[in-house]
């Protein structure tokens, strides 16, 4: 039990609030996982997978008006719009929280508000943060179990005075006495995600799903956590962490950003074909990172588990993968196969000739619709990627040699370009863009631009967020990361990639590695470094160097319409965004 005055206020606040009928208080257990789990099948909210084929894993399927974190209900309230900025949704505080006080009365009648105290990284971590989670949803307890640390060693390190973020959940689905209950209980016309910076709390109503409910992430870790590292002078950041050794047994380690549909998990868990080259997956979506006293910059996985997309990954794509999801992993909106298994689309090449849907019906290869849903998941821990590197929960984190930017982008964009300096890099990532997939709301090849992939998470004014980053660059004393750029995704004239992707951008991250270590040059151009195309590995690869040279080179027609769509992108943020980056942009320009 907790020794912390401010937290048991706090319960006791949110239990006259909710009415619901008992509060448990998670110790993070085996026995407690097992227990949320088996509600979660009484409840007809879960199937028990074959255990044969997929020991102690389950199958959920969410409401179909409930599949995705949903940008347009998601709030960001501090008491000046402008410091929500254009990039997120602003309500005045007051009239949001009188909003929510009325959706959160009696909104757990007949259910079980539990108490989930976590940590965002290793309990005791100095870079770790705790946060309190209280729901009415077994599936966020067992969810949370896997992604984050819970328990009552976190309550420990909270002591009685400890800092922590509040985080309020409710699916909005009270039970009246004798009602039957639904099986993914929701209120999806009236979804609120909610976050007050200035309070460091978040609020969540009326979704199950994801990123709406397993506030410890995109929440707490990305929209919260931007607003503590602005105050404090570090980075939350949506990057993936990967340890890359060669052969030589030299270690670096890698942050990287990538808007969704680019392929970061499959790059954090990459299988290299390079000889002698591995990869290691420190984390897959999540980086917070702070100087240490010998200036370099340590970053760590505030996560302990994947909440990856399921289609389009199979064991040609991602391997690691596949083998972390083999056991102990909750699938959601996938499909059902006969024997007790799950599939999704991309899963194997040929179909099962009969499944259950993600929604429940009958379904066979001809039926015209997807089996899973686009946006199905899997819950699975990391200790079980078989590509995990050791220091995945290390306490004080890895130093990072190199951060890359990315997106997808079929022209101009090249394959990789490496930043003159900090400031240039930073400018780099706040114009990154991505062409929407289909599995994407919106026309398809429409150029979203979303700065360092922190678009939907950024808890305030990206100007400021700009600024930050430019600020932690000068001060003095500090081994910055190299930053770089990357585009797997190049088209040539019939719509074909040009870069075969996937495993094979171990090659740049190859030749990213060796520019650190000051082993091969680079050519200075007008829009950054770029390789010598001999310096990018291509052994055993059939593409050729007349090829390599078409994804390097600098397209300056392409450029120069960039530029002018950059200038409306910076132009939302009118006087606010840094001189320094419109001074990159018209450097850009002239050297042009
Ligand atoms: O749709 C959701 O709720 C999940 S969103 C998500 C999950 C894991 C990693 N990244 C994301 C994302 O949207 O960036
Ligand atoms: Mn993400």
């Amino acid at each position: 039990m907790t020794r912390h005055p401010e937290l048991l206020r706090w319960v006791e606040q949110v239990r006259e609030l909710c009415q619901p009928s008992r509060v448990y208080w998670c110790d993070g257990s085996e026995a407690e996982y097992q227990a949320v789990c088996d509600r979660m099948i009484a409840d007809g909210t879960a199937i028990r997978l074959n255990p044969e084929l997929r020991p102690n894993s389950l199958l959920v399927r969410s409401d179909p008006a409930d599949v995705a974190r949903v940008e347009g209900s998601t709030f960001v309230c501090p008491s000046d719009p402008e410091d929500a900025g254009p990039n997120n949704n602003w309500a005045e505080p007051e009239a949001m929280r009188a909003r929510l006080r009325e959706l959160f009365s009696g909104a757990m009648a007949g259910r079980t508000l539990y108490v989930i105290p976590f940590s965002m990284g290793p309990v005791g971590s100095p870079i770790a943060h705790i946060g309190v989670e209280l729901t009415d949803s077994p599936y966020v307890v067992a969810n949370m179990h896997t992604m984050t640390r819970v328990g009552e060693a976190v309550l420990d390190a909270l002591g009685a005075d400890g800092e922590f973020v509040p985080c309020l959940h409710s699916v909005g689905h009270p039970l009246r006495e004798g009602a039957a209950d639904a099986p993914w209980p929701c209120d999806p016309d009236n979804r609120h995600i909610v976050h007050f910076p200035e309070q460091r709390e978040i609020w969540s109503y009326g979704s199950g799903y994801g990123g709406n409910a397993l506030l410890g992430k995109k929440c707490l870790a990305l929209r919260i956590a931007s607003t503590i590292a602005r105050d404090r002078g570090w980075l939350a950041e949506h990057m993936l962490i990967l340890k890359l050794t060669s052969p030589e047994g030299e270690v670096q380690y890698i942050a990287g950003a990538f808007p969704s549909a680019c392929g970061k998990t499959n790059l954090a868990m990459l299988r290299s074909p390079l000889p002698g080259w591995r990869v290691e997956t420190v984390g897959d979506d999540i980086a917070w990172m702070q100087f240490g006293a010998d200036g370099r910059l340590y970053a760590i996985n505030p996560e302990a588990g994947f909440f990856g997309v399921a289609p389009g990954t199979s064991e040609a794509s991602n391997p690691n993968a596949m083998a972390t999801l083999r056991r102990d992993t909750i699938f959601t909106n996938v499909a059902l196969t006969p024997e007790g298994d799950v599939w999704w689309e991309g899963m194997t090449d040929t179909p099962p000739a009969e499944a259950t849907d993600w929604q429940g019906r009958p379904w066979t290869p001809a039926s015209g619709t997807p089996a899973a849903h686009p946006n199905a998941r899997f819950t699975a821990p990391i200790h079980q990627c078989p590509a995990a590197a050791p220091e995945w929960s290390d306490p004080g984190g890895v130093p990072i040699d190199a951060i890359i930017f990315g997106g997808r982008r079929a022209e101009t964009i090249p394959l990789v370009q490496e930043a003159r300096d900090w400031a240039h890099g930073v400018f780099l990532g706040s114009v990154m863009g991505s062409e929407k997939t289909a599995a994407a709301a919106g026309e398809v090849g429409a150029l979203r631009r979303d700065p360092m992939a922190m678009l939907p998470f950024c808890g305030y004014n990206m100007a400021d967020y700009f600024a930050h980053w430019l600020r932690l660059g000068e001060a003095a004393g500090r081994r910055l990361p190299g930053i770089y750029h990357v585009n797997w995704f190049r088209k040539d004239a019939q719509g074909r990639f040009i870069w075969p992707g996937f495993a094979e951008n171990a090659r740049v991250l190859k030749w990213i590695f060796q520019r650190n270590r000051g082993e091969v040059d680079a050519v200075d151009s007008p829009i950054g470094r770029l390789p010598h195309t001999g310096d990018i590995d291509l052994s055993g690869l059939e593409l050729d160097a007349a090829t390599l040279a078409e994804l390097l080179e600098v397209d300056s027609t392409g450029w120069r319409r960039e530029i002018a769509r950059i200038r409306e992108h910076y132009a939302q943020f009118g006087q606010r965004l840094p001189a320094r980056l419109r001074e990159e942009l018209e450097r850009l320009e002239r050297a042009l």
